[in-house]
């Protein structure tokens, strides 16, 4: 029994790479040619395969060391004769080395059309394009990455072998493509210098010819260890090195990026999106769900997992995304629902004077086009009630609470794309027509997807009516950070006992919910009850 020390092999001419993932540990039985370690250049990622097969004995690298070929990479204990001295370069069969001086004869120095082939990429065969990273009408760079193609255990970007202007693409995601296949044609600005072609391997590809002799050079540049069966890569998400690269520049946490390329394969927008999910509050990394008091996931409130339960078992189904709104305000309700101790009051407000008063006006004001509703009422008597309890108008601001000197209240509406709360500003300061024509003109905006963000924020307290569909108590969740929001239903003709007979009355349901860290149960029921007070004679609003 050996112990054999397996080497980085050749991995063309790049310097060093650095070590992205660790296949195997102390312990692990692995076979010769089985994967132990995944590294990766800004163009390629790969995997290395072990020369020998026995038990690991002992990691030599960690996740980001850099490596290049010699280097060792872990020491294993031989299963049978102690590999051979070439074993780390031969297992991988590696590209050949670049030569010194590559053929770069045939690379045009002057404009006009240019070709651009696939180089030498090892010996791989019919590799999958997997992303397209240009498109015509792009200035390209000698190098740039035009397209990445996979194997199944290395993905690479093919670089261009020219400068210029793309015309046209030959190929596209799904395509398998070999080495000395036409990729692009270029137009315009001059091939790169002699001299740099020389340097680097994709000029080979730069002229018709090269396509005949697609010769070793070109391989450097991708650098993707040729053949090297065996596993698949456990536990890697599925991306090119470039958007990994991308990824890591933002601190986006990959394997929680899902993937939309071909086979779930994770690309550039994939990262971006994200990245923007995660800014807007709409979505959450793991990282934040766990550090975050409540959040989303449930892992850390010590909950078992949510069910998944494969509905079409069942019966058929249909997938759709939740829109944009949806899922913003989903976010939002669930943090309110989880972090604030909210409890719901609920009462009768008798409005069948105020009801009558409301049909009496419009009837009056039937030409002037605004139309005063209920809702327009209730917002004047909660600011009343607001300015009588100003605990309901304030906020949470650690360990104080900041008392609002102004009463915006947000009203929610209902629109084809969701929930939305649209805010009438300084509902103190303007008269029971005016709050019914701005929130006709708001409610409007709303169902037409044209609200601003300045129509919506600054709200100190918000009412959800269901008045015009039904219902009698609802329990709405508070929409942070305030502190109180009243549900109301519909209202309805109920028998009151007024101490002599019952008789007939209009009660609007009230439903008040409030943050119990702010406010105590005593003044929630004075506040509906204060409520109810001003409803039933609106006259009241005056003191
Ligand atoms: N009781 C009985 N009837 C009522 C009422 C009440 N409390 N409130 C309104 N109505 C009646 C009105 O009289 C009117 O009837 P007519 O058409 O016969 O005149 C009808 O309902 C429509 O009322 P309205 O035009 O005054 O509209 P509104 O003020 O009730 O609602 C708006 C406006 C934007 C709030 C509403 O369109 C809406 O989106 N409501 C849903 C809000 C919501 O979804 N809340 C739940 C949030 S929690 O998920």
């Amino acid at each position: 029994m050996a112990l054999v020390e397996v080497q980085v092999p050749d991995i063309g001419d790049f310097d060093e790479v650095t070590v992205i993932e660790l296949m195997v540990k102390v312990g692990d039985t692995v076979k010769a040619e089985q994967s132990l370690i995944t590294v990766e250049s800004d163009k390629a990622s790969m995997e290395i395969p072990s020369s020998t097969a026995g038990v690991v004995k002992e990691m030599r690298v960690a996740l980001g060391d850099k490596v290049k070929q010699g280097s060792i990479v872990l020491v294993v204990e031989a299963a049978g004769a102690a590999a051979p001295a070439a074993a780390p370069a031969a297992a991988v069969a590696a590209p050949a080395p670049a030569p010194a001086a590559a053929p770069v004869a045939a690379a045009p120095a002057t404009s006009g059309p240019v070709q651009v082939f696939v180089p030498d990429i090892g010996d791989f065969k019919d590799v999958a394009v997997i992303e397209v990273m240009v498109k015509p009408g792009d200035t390209i760079k000698v190098e740039q990455s035009l397209i990445t193609v996979e194997s199944d255990k290395a993905s690479m970007e093919i670089p261009s072998s020219a400068a210029g202007v793309l015309k046209e693409l030959k190929v596209k995601v799904g395509d398998t493509v070999n080495i000395g296949d036409l990729l692009a044609v270029l137009e315009g600005t001059a091939a790169a210098p002699a001299a740099a072609v020389a340097a680097t391997p994709v000029a080979v590809a730069s002229a018709p010819a090269a396509a005949q002799t697609p010769v070793a050079a070109a391989a450097a540049a991708v650098a993707a260890p040729a053949h090297a069966p065996g596993g698949t890569t456990v536990g890697l998400p599925h991306a090119s090195p470039s958007v990994r690269k991308f990824a890591r520049e933002l601190g986006v946490p990959l394997d929680e990026v899902k993937g939309s390329g071909l086979k779930g394969r994770i690309t550039a927008d994939d990262v971006q999106a994200f990245t923007k999910a995660v800014m807007s509050g709409a979505a959450q990394t793991k990282a934040q769900a766990a550090k975050a008091p409540a959040g989303g996931g449930g892992s850390e409130l010590g909950l078992i997992p949510w069910p998944k339960v494969d509905f079409a078992k069942f019966g058929p189904i249909e997938r759709k995304e939740m829109s944009r709104i949806k899922k913003i305000s989903g976010a939002n309700l669930l943090r309110n629902a989880v972090m604030i101790p909210a409890v719901t009051n609920h009462d009768d407000a008798d409005i069948t004077d105020l009801e009558a008063f409301r049909v009496s006006t419009n009837k009056e004001n039937e030409k002037s086009g605004v139309k005063v509703t209920m809702l327009a009422f209730l917002i004047k008597a909660c600011v009343a009630a607001l300015k009588k309890f100003p605990e309901f108008n304030s906020s949470l601001d650690g360990d104080a609470l900041i008392y609002k000197q102004y009463y915006h209240i947000g009203f929610a509406a209902d629109t084809p794309n969701g929930l939305v709360v649209p805010v009438i500003k300084d509902a103190d300061k303007k008269g029971v027509l005016q709050i019914s024509q701005e929130m006709g003109e708001l409610a409007k905006k709303a169902r037409d997807g044209k609200l601003g963000p300045a129509d919506m924020s600054g709200a100190t307290f918000t009412i959800s009516s269901l008045g015009g569909i039904g219902g009698k108590y609802f329990t709405p969740i508070i929409n942070a950070p305030e502190v109180a929001i009243l549900g109301v239903c519909k209202s309805t003709m109920e028998p009151v006992w007024d101490g002599k007979a019952f008789q007939p009355r209009l009660m609007l349901p009230l439903s008040l919910t409030w943050d119990h860290r702010v406010i105590d149960g005593a003044a929630a029921a004075r506040f509906n009850a204060f409520l109810g007070q001003i409803l039933s004679d609106f006259r009241r609003v005056l003191l």
